[in-house]
């Protein structure tokens, strides 16, 4: 298996060195595309779930200490190369390695999926953050799916008026305080054919979720286009200025070619 060198602006040689911040399906279709090439990468992870997927590359679970933190790791590290390929939602983090890359001169890019946009037959509104998605369910009860995780349950108890139903990735120390929800412990991605049984059998009358993009979790959403369902999406924050690619492939182009770039 080759050994990837990297060839610096001013000509220096070396092997490179890249760390994945991941969390998602397109961080583990780098990780698996860049163990085939035999590039030297590192997969790290903040530690949200118990058993996180096994990996093709070495992995690293917790976080760095910041952005300072983060800088000290790539330079510790010797990182030629750091790539964002966490969850559109997850700000602070993309902006600690945008602000670490600064600092340490590291080479940058962010992998992330485009933003789900609606097709034919959608009924979709969007929501700008999360108090507002919880402002706009004041009314009569309703049969809510809040597709959102654990993170941020608490803020619903708000709107007790509703019956829940909830996907946790794992099962929660204590029970959710919503009065009245059904709570669902699996990890995605999730099929079609699974979230419509699921929302069928609790007779969702409602889907919320964040406008997460990609394949893993969009699964709910062509069940709720085929069940005739109102959406409600919230849009993602914004993201810091870097480079910005959708795909694996443009990655992999950039790696082989950021040294010519001098990015
Ligand atoms: C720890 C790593 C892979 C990545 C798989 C993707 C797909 C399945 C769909 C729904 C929506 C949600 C949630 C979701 C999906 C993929 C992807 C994705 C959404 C794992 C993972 C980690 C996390 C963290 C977790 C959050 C939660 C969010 C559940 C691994 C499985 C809702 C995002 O319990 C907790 O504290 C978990 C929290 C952050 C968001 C939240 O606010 O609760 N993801 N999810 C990552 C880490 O430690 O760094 O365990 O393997 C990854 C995946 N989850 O490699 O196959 O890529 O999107 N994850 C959302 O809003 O979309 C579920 O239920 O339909
Ligand atoms: P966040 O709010 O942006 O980050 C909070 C803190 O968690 C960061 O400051 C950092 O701690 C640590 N952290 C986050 N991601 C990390 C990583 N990949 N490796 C090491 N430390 C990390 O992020 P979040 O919303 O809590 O998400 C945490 C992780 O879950 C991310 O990796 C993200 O990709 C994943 N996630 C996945 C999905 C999904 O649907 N696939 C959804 C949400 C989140 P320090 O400041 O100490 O460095």
């Amino acid at each position: 298996m080759p050994t990837m060198v990297s060839h610096g602006p001013s000509g220096d040689t070396g092997i490179r060195n890249i760390l994945i911040l991941g969390g998602t399906t397109e961080a583990s279709a780098l990780a698996a595309a860049l163990a085939e090439r035999g590039d030297r990468a590192l997969l790290s992870y903040a530690g949200r779930t118990e058993r996180p997927r096994a990996q093709p590359v070495p992995v690293r679970i917790g976080g760095f200490g910041g952005a300072d933190g983060l800088a000290d790791f790539l330079r510790r590290e010797r990182i030629t190369h750091l790539v964002d390929a966490t969850h559109p939602f997850a700000a602070t983090i993309s902006a600690n390695a945008a602000a670490a890359a600064r600092e340490t001169g590291v080479r940058h890019i962010l992998l992330t999926r485009p933003a789900w946009a609606p097709a034919e037959g959608d009924r979709w509104t969007s929501v700008p953050d999360l108090a507002a998605a919880v402002g706009a369910l004041a009314g009569p009860p309703r049969r809510v799916m809040l597709a959102l995780g654990r993170m941020h349950v608490e803020a619903f108890a708000a709107q007790p008026q509703h019956h829940y139903l909830l996907r946790f990735v794992g099962a929660p120390e204590v029970p959710p305080a919503l009065p009245r929800h059904t709570l669902v412990v699996d990890r995605g991605p999730f099929t079609v054919e699974g979230d419509l049984h699921l929302m069928r059998e609790q007779a969702t009358d409602l889907l919320l979720c964040k406008n997460a993009g990609g394949s893993g979790a969009e699964a709910k959403l062509i069940a709720a286009r085929t069940l005739g369902l109102p959406v409600m999406l919230i849009d993602r924050p914004r993201m810091p200025a870097a480079r910005i690619v959708h795909d694996v492939g443009a990655v992999l182009g950039w790696l082989d070619h950021s040294a010519d770039l001098g990015v």
